[in-house]
């Protein structure tokens, strides 16, 4: 470790013990969280105006597993890949050699994502379609998606339901939400006692005069009827701009209702941009409230996915960037000397309280992510030099050149 570093890192130690924090509990639950990394987040992608193709980008799933084991290797806590069925079909329709080369690479199977939205079938939704024979086709399909799990070793299925209407009167609001509720069951009836299942909501698109599952109440009042393998899950990207994205974490929290995070920015109003490149704060406000909960014995099995796509930037160093952004919010998060704040609430001190946040919010952390990082015996605390160094991107580039696969956009 640099010298410099070190300094700074004593001085951090001072400053966690004068807040009363134990330092080797923070870098416990550092070296701890697992930040399962999106398969599609490697191939090609765009927006609906065009994609920008990348050398080296993941032709297949398999080359997706390559990328996501690299990107393991520099940072040590994302042994998951999470998968999108329709865009990581093995050529042959066989899923467990995908467990297994997982494995071999050092990796499992995260969340399985079906998919319900690409496809001639989805004009007029999925589930919530009016079409019979659609509804029919979609059951089929989470059945389908059940049986990959089980083969893929995925414990976990994502849904999002990409439907709604675009016009007042093109049906009726209280039949599709009946809809909803049955085409959900269906895949929750069918999965494992073990699995279980997150529900995103989106405001908006690919639909704009409604969407069936809008917001996180519609979320949580489905999860709530079907059962405690269904919870919530919050796509950051997925709120109109202004709303206060930890308040409804902290409801769904108290509630026991959370089940999972995408990552991403909300500039996109969608899930495309480099987490915590924008709002730092409000990544950090939302770890707060995690911990506070955990603090607190309330249920904190939260699945952490990054849900990105790249298109200006390399997508792997914007995922282990995105990676490392997540990782400096939780360390701050984890710096809030909660005794001093907690006094100054009891006193009605609202600027003493404020202070405290933003005094945690701007402590530097990142020699305590680097002595993390040594303890986890990485080779190299500054996760994109190392990636940098390792020449894996110059390599994919001469394997594959520009051929890798579309997902997102045209
Ligand atoms: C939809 O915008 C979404 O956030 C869902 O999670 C999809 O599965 C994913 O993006 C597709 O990239
Ligand atoms: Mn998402």
């Amino acid at each position: 470790m640099k010298v410099r570093l070190k300094d700074r890192y004593d001085s951090l130690c001072e400053i966690a013990s004068a807040r009363g924090l134990d330092i080797e509990n923070i870098k416990e639950k550092l070296k701890k969280q697992v930040i399962e990394l999106p398969s599609w987040a490697v191939g090609n992608s765009g927006t609906r105006y065009g994609t920008f193709r990348e050398q080296g980008a993941a032709r297949h799933i398999w080359d997706k597993i390559d990328d996501c084991a690299e990107i393991q290797r520099v940072l040590g806590v994302c042994p998951v890949m999470a998968s999108h069925v329709c865009w990581d079909k093995t050529e042959d329709g066989r899923y467990a050699p995908v467990r297994e080369y997982a494995q071999e690479k050092g990796l499992r199977i995260g969340t399985l994502h079906p998919n319900t939205f690409l496809g001639q079938e989805y004009r007029f939704g999925s589930i919530c379609s009016p079409q019979p024979e659609t509804r029919e086709m979609v059951r089929k399909h989470l059945l389908e998606c059940v049986d990959i799990a089980r083969e893929m070793g995925s414990k976990c299925i994502g849904m999002w339901v990409a439907d709604g209407t675009n016009y007042p009167g093109q049906d009726s609001l209280r039949e599709r939400k009946h809809r909803l509720y049955e085409g959900l069951k269906v895949l929750y009836d069918a999965m494992d006692d073990d699995m279980r299942m997150l529900l995103e909501y989106k405001p908006f698109e690919p639909f704009f005069y409604t969407t069936d599952v809008c917001d996180w109440g519609v979320s949580m009042l489905n999860c709530q009827k079907l059962g405690p393998r269904a919870k919530v899950l919050v796509d950051l990207g997925h709120h109109l701009h202004g709303v206060n994205v930890e308040h409804i974490v902290s409801t769904l929290l108290d509630e026991g209702m959370l089940g999972g995070f995408h990552f991403n920015n909300h500039r996109y109003a969608d899930d495309d941009l480099i987490t915590g490149t924008v709002q730092p704060f409000d990544l950090f406000m939302i770890y707060k409230e995690i911990i506070d909960a955990e603090l607190d014995g309330l249920d904190t099995d939260i699945t952490y996915m990054l849900d990105q796509s790249h298109n200006i930037e390399p997508s792997i160093e914007g995922i282990i960037y995105s990676v490392m952004n997540i990782q400096t919010s939780l360390a701050k998060a984890l710096m809030i000397d909660r005794k001093a704040l907690r006094e100054a609430q009891e006193n009605y001190d609202v600027i003493m309280a404020n202070k405290i946040l933003m005094e945690a919010f701007e402590t530097d952390v990142e020699p305590l992510l680097a002595v993390v990082r040594e303890e986890m015996g990485l080779e190299d605390v500054d996760p994109i030099a190392n990636y940098r160094r390792g020449g894996y991107a110059e390599k994919i580039a001469r394997e594959r050149g520009n051929t890798g696969i579309n997902t997102l956009g045209g």
